[in-house]
């Protein structure tokens, strides 16, 4: 289900623990991405906590608060373009506050943010059956391994 181009990555560290933070629009879509995320964690031997928001605009002040209470934060949202311009505030808000966390917090902040023009696009890319990717197992991949990466390098 790779993305043309993604690495293949292997995370060898476990005991790392993870929040996962998800939006909860565009139900069936985001059960998928959280399948993922969690699969991709179970395989590594991380723990997670799930913790749930209204939508992607909530995803990275819930991210800001509980970072400093994990090893790595994954961010799981869907946001699909309606005819306003709401669809790039909220996206804009989610990235830019999600990297604001990574960077002040230190911690890896996996994106898993489907950022779509319909709901077909975000199905093909949740890991659901038929999906040809799985974002929420990337995202997570992402995160364990940058937490691996780093975790010889003390925050602070
Ligand atoms: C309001 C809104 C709309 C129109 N669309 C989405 C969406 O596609 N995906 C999503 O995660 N959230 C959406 N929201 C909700 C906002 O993210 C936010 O929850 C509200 O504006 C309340 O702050």
């Amino acid at each position: 289900m790779a993305h043309s181009g993604a690495p293949d990555i292997t995370v060898t560290a476990g005991d790392f623990t993870v929040a996962i933070i998800a939006a909860s629009w565009h139900t069936e879509v985001m059960d998928g991405l959280i399948a993922g995320a969690e699969r991709a964690a179970a395989d590594a031997g991380a723990q997670t906590t799930l913790i749930r928001v209204p939508g992607s605009f909530e995803l990275a002040v819930a991210a800001a608060r509980v970072a400093k209470h994990f090893d790595a934060v994954v961010a799981l949202g869907v946001v699909i373009r309606g005819g306003t311009p709401h669809f790039d505030y909220v996206c804009s808000a989610a990235t830019d506050g999600l990297n604001r966390v990574a960077l002040d917090s230190g911690k890896p902040v996996g994106f898993g943010v489907l950022t779509c023009d319909n709901d077909e696009q975000a199905r093909d890319r949740a890991g659901l059956p038929g999906s040809r990717e799985d974002k929420g197992h990337e995202a997570m991949t992402a995160a364990l391994a940058t937490a691996s990466a780093l975790k010889d390098y003390p925050l602070g």
